[in-house]
Order: structure tokens, then sequence, then C-alpha cells
């Protein structure tokens, strides 16, 4: 290296590092290994790197708002994340909805602002492939999760480390029963694939292999909730070969501005936007712009957190992919044979508006609703 791109790379490092933003220590991909990068001088030779690093994709979290940043930043996603404010969580009020039996339902505002009836859990619905953390197999109470897979270790095992695939999870698909929480599709078949690792961080490899496993399994509905603000051409190609009969959804972005964010951006993803509490304001941290499609509830989300048998809050778009990605669950089980624009235009027209009247930039086609079911 020449002393000019030295001290390039320095300057930059030392404006990272003073910026106020510490580099976050994570995983990097090269020559098709993972290798570790803690702070310090690693992160420094991991910028230098440049273009021989596959940048991760982070997962977008929750509910301190606070989104995870793989080790190589840009100066836009850095202020991005400084823009997300803190807030406290209000404590949620009840539903008015006491119709479920499920122990949490008091704290499931989004499922009711969805009008989620009461439903059976038999496993015959369509399957929805999860890529995510993977699930936490000593819960309690079971979504219909069928065997899935591990990109990131390579194996048959996807039980996650941390609690943001669970959470994600049993959103779309907790059983309706007295226990725990009540899920969107409760009869839709789970497909837990494993491509972020426990830092929060998704190797792209992990994620096209991910998207071809989902497809191989016939998968109806894939659901991301993970993203980042810059292109990514592989995910982009892998997302292109999926057949127009699978319905994919993702989180359109933390960012709190009209940043798109990939992969809900790219073409045949229905980008999801982020609602507050009442369900018709959009979520400040929630990105949003003309590629956002839905809306659905993503804040102060009650879900599988922690360890097995635990519940509590997050919030992010994380949180609003799951919720469209069950209404799409529930829409594909209903009409197996529409593919994905179908299922979207039937999504739109049962869709609450809100915002300026129509499709626009912050609720898409609107709120998200399956009011539908019990007409
Ligand atoms: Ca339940
Ligand atoms: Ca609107």
């Amino acid at each position: 290296m020449n002393s000019q791109r030295m001290y390039a790379v320095g300057l930059l490092v030392a404006s990272l590092l003073f910026a106020g933003d510490p580099i976050e220590p994570g995983v990097l991909l090269r020559d098709g290994r993972i290798i570790e990068v803690p702070i310090g001088r690693e992160a420094e030779m991991a910028l230098v790197l440049g273009a021989d690093v596959l940048p991760l994709v982070p997962l977008l979290q929750e509910t301190e708002h606070r989104v995870y940043l793989p080790v190589v930043v840009t100066g836009s996603t850095q202020a991005a994340s400084r823009r997300i404010p803190p807030r406290p969580i209000p404590e949620p009020q009840p539903t008015s909805e006491p119709s479920h039996l499920d122990e949490h339902w008091d704290k499931q505002w989004g499922a009711a602002v969805l009008r989620l009836p009461v439903m059976d859990n038999e496993p015959t619905g369509a399957i929805v492939a999860v890529l995510d953390t993977g699930w936490f197999y000593g819960m309690d109470e079971q979504p219909n999760v069928v065997p899935g897979w591990d990109f990131v270790d390579g194996d048959g095992d996807p039980a996650s480390l941390i609690d943001h695939g669970p959470h994600v999870i049993s959103i779309i698909g907790a059983p309706h029963d007295a226990a725990g929480i009540a899920g969107i599709c409760p009869q839709c078949r789970i497909l837990p694939v494993r491509v972020c690792n426990a830092d929060g961080l998704c190797p792209q490899t992990a994620i096209v292999d991910g998207l071809r496993y989902a497809v191989l399994q016939g998968a109806d509905i894939i659901n991301m909730s993970f993203g980042a603000p810059w292109e990514m051409p592989y995910i982009e190609s892998a997302i292109a070969e999926v057949p127009d009969d699978v319905v994919l959804v993702a989180s359109a972005g933390n960012g709190g501005d009209s940043t798109p964010h990939y992969p809900a951006s790219y073409d045949g993803v229905l980008a999801i936007s982020a609602t507050w509490r009442d369900g018709m304001e959009l979520a400040s941290f929630s990105s949003y712009g003309p590629l956002v499609d839905f809306a659905a509830p993503g804040f102060c989300i009650f879900g599988a957190v922690e360890e097995p048998g635990r519940y509590g809050y997050k919030s992010g778009t994380s949180m609003a992919a799951p919720h469209a990605a069950g209404v799409a669950g529930l829409v594909k089980s209903l009409h197996p044979e529409w593919d994905r624009d179908e299922v979207a235009r039937f999504m739109a027209e049962t869709a609450t508006d809100a915002g300026a009247p129509g499709r626009d930039d912050r609720f898409g086609w609107g709120m998200v609703n399956v009011e539908w079911v019990s007409k």
C-alpha cells in the first residue's frame, strides 16, 4: 500500500472512530471464508481491504432502535443510525378485543389492529420461510415449524442463539391457544433458515444459499427482516431467480429516511414500513419511499425473546415484515395458485389506507389487515 492511501484510510478510520459511533466488531466474508473482525487494528484492515470484502447484511433491530452495522460502514449509514432518536417505550395499553385466549393477547396491539380472528392451528397452510437467526426449539408454544437449515454453521440445526429470528417467527406462526401469543398465520408452516449469526450479521452467501434452499423446499412466502442501504448484486441475482409464485417480503429499513434499503427495494420484493402503536402513523425509525408496498405494526411488538419460553417487546421494520408475511401466508393458504402479483393485489385491495389518500411513499398501499378472513 502506498503512503498516500494509508493516510487516506487512516483519516477515514479516525473520522469513524471520533464520530462517536464505535466500529462494531463483527464477521466478514473474504475469499469464501468467514473471518472474525474485532475492534481495533483488524477493523482498520477490513476498511483497507475494500472491494475484497463482501459486506455483511445487518439485521434490522430492534428495541433501542439501534441498527446493527457491519464493520465496513459508509458515512451515510453512520449518519442514518445517528438520526434514529432514542425513545422511551410507553407502557402498552390493553387492546379492546379480548377475543383471543392467548396469555399475552392484551399486549398484541399489532395483531388486534390487523383484526386477527381466532383460527385453527392445523399445519395445512402456506410454507413461510424465515431467513433470519433461526428458532428457539425449546419454546413452550411451537408454531408449525418444519425442518430447516443453518447456512451460518452449515448444518441441519437452525437453532437460534439470539432472539431476533424467534421473535419474527412467533409473530407469523404462534398457535392460537391459551399459551403465549397469537400469530398472524397459525396454520402456516414455518421453514426456519438460519442466515444470520449470533452478532446479528448475515453473510451474503448465506442469504443467497438460503433463498435457493427456501425455493427448493417449496416456500410460498419468504420473509427477510434484514437489509442495508447499499446494493447487493449477488442477492439481487438470487432474488431474480425466485419463481413468481413465491411472495418475497422484506423490512423497508430502520433508517428513518427515504434512503432505499436492500433487499426490500429489489424488484419482486414487498417492502414493509413500520407504524406506531395507533397503527396509522409511521414509526420515526421506519424508512420510506417510492418502493414501500405496505405498512404493518412495527413498534412495541410482543413476541418470543431472550430464551425459550420468554416473551417481550421489540421494535423495528424487522417486526413489521413478519406481520405482512403472515398476511401473505393467509392469502396463499386460501389461494395457493396465486402468484406474487395476485397476492399483492389482494393485499392492496384489503389494506387499510393511511397517510395521503391512496398509495403513498410512507404506507404504500396501506396497513395490511386480515379482516377479510372472517367475512
Ligand atoms: Ca399462542
Ligand atoms: Ca395512503
